[in-house]
């Protein structure tokens, strides 16, 4: 049967009718890759899976809660979305708008958002508004400004993204069939951490798994309210996808690390990029700076044992490495690059040097 999207696939699980126009560009159904190389570097017996959201239709795993959210406020009438954005909320927002033929209002840091997000929001033809401030700030006006215009919050505080998110734990379990040990997320505004909870112990409930993972939480040590304690009030990172300071789901997620048994824990900047670029060397995986953290975290727990050998452990990479081109570039070093004259003997001569 033809792939139609995660409305379609999960219906039964999920808040829409048989008369529901669904807004979909097939996201969701994304790989669950085990890792074979870095496991072994490390010499851990232990069965790691990537989750690649990155391979959703506008590059993140934000496209499963923006079908949800999209479809819901068409369904209701609504003309216009708005969401703040690090900058992955607002290419799927602008993209599913474009889609559903409504308009779309971003709000943006700026200075503050990778290219590849920009270039999508402005492709897709949303009002972008830039503001002079970080994510935190501009979420506290999307919050108060329903009240002032005619526009459906698609933020992750709207609940039906939440319900589009949880879906990934479905597909984890669909596929494993049972849930994992552990489940590594990078947090921001921990939406993404909630809405997985959501979908494991929900197919728990309905005996699909016996098990619930315990849910491990990484963040970026200069944005990491969760090891504070507290809000940050002005948060720093290259990983710009999670430069957040207030997150919006911060008593459910501190419910669930409960629940769970899990954890939190944070990495400077130059752990995350080792992280990235560990996986697009050693197993062919491009995932952006935020994604990394997750792993950062799981190979940190790994190592010292609290994640046990023998342990199965899915790490979900939410952004594609394409969002941030910038970053990717200038981890690399350029004078690697070899330049020549278009001539056979010079190729041979830049190959055989460097086999
Ligand atoms: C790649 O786009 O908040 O903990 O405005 O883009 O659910 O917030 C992005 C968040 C992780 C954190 N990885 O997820 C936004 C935004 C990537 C992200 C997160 C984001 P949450």
């Amino acid at each position: 049967m033809r792939y139609t999207g995660l409305i379609e696939k999960y219906k039964d699980r999920l808040p829409v009718s048989e008369n529901t126009r669904i807004i979909s560009l097939g996201e969701g159904n994304t790989p669950l890759i085990k890792l074979q190389n870095i496991p072994k570097e490390i010499g851990k017996e232990i069965n790691l899976y990537i989750k690649y959201e990155g391979l959703n239709p506008t590059g993140s795993f934000k496209d499963r809660g923006m079908t949800m959210a999209v479809t819901k406020a068409v369904e209701s009438g609504s003309e216009a979305i708005i969401c703040a954005s690090t900058g992955n909320t607002s290419a799927a927002a602008a993209a599913y708008a474009a889609r559903a033929g409504i308009k779309a209002f971003v709000l943006i840091p700026e200075g503050k958002i990778a290219l590849g997000k920009l270039a999508q929001a402005m492709i897709h033809g949303s009002t972008i508004i830039q503001i002079k401030g970080n994510f935190d700030d501009g979420m506290q006006i999307v919050k108060e400004i329903a009240d002032h215009a005619p526009v459906t919050i698609v933020n992750s505080i709207n609940p039906y993204r939440l319900h589009g998110q949880k879906t990934a734990a479905f597909e984890i379990i669909d596929e494993l069939g049972s849930a994992p040990d552990y489940h590594c997320l990078p947090v921001g505004n921990a939406g993404n951490i909630t809405a997985h909870w959501m979908g494991y112990t929900e197919y728990c409930e309905i005996g699909k798994s016996k098990t619930t993972p315990t849910m491990l939480g990484y963040q970026a040590a200069g944005a990491a309210p969760f090891i504070k304690g507290s809000k940050v009030e002005n948060p720093e990172t290259i990983a710009t996808a999670i430069r957040i300071g207030n997150p919006q789901s911060w008593d459910q997620a501190i419910k669930l690390s409960k629940q769970s048994n899990g954890w939190f824990d944070a990495f400077a900047d130059s752990e995350i990029l080792a992280a990235q670029k560990m996986l697009t060397e050693r197993e062919g995986i491009f995932c952006e700076p935020a994604s990394a953290t997750s792993v950062a975290g799981a190979l940190k727990d790994i190592k010292s044992g609290k994640i046990p050998a023998g342990s199965s452990v899915v790490c979900t990479l939410t952004g594609h490495g394409l969002k941030d081109p910038d970053t990717a570039i200038s981890q690399c070093d350029q004078s690697a690059m070899i330049n020549v004259n278009p001539t056979l003997d010079e190729v041979k001569k830049a190959i055989l040097d460097n086999m």
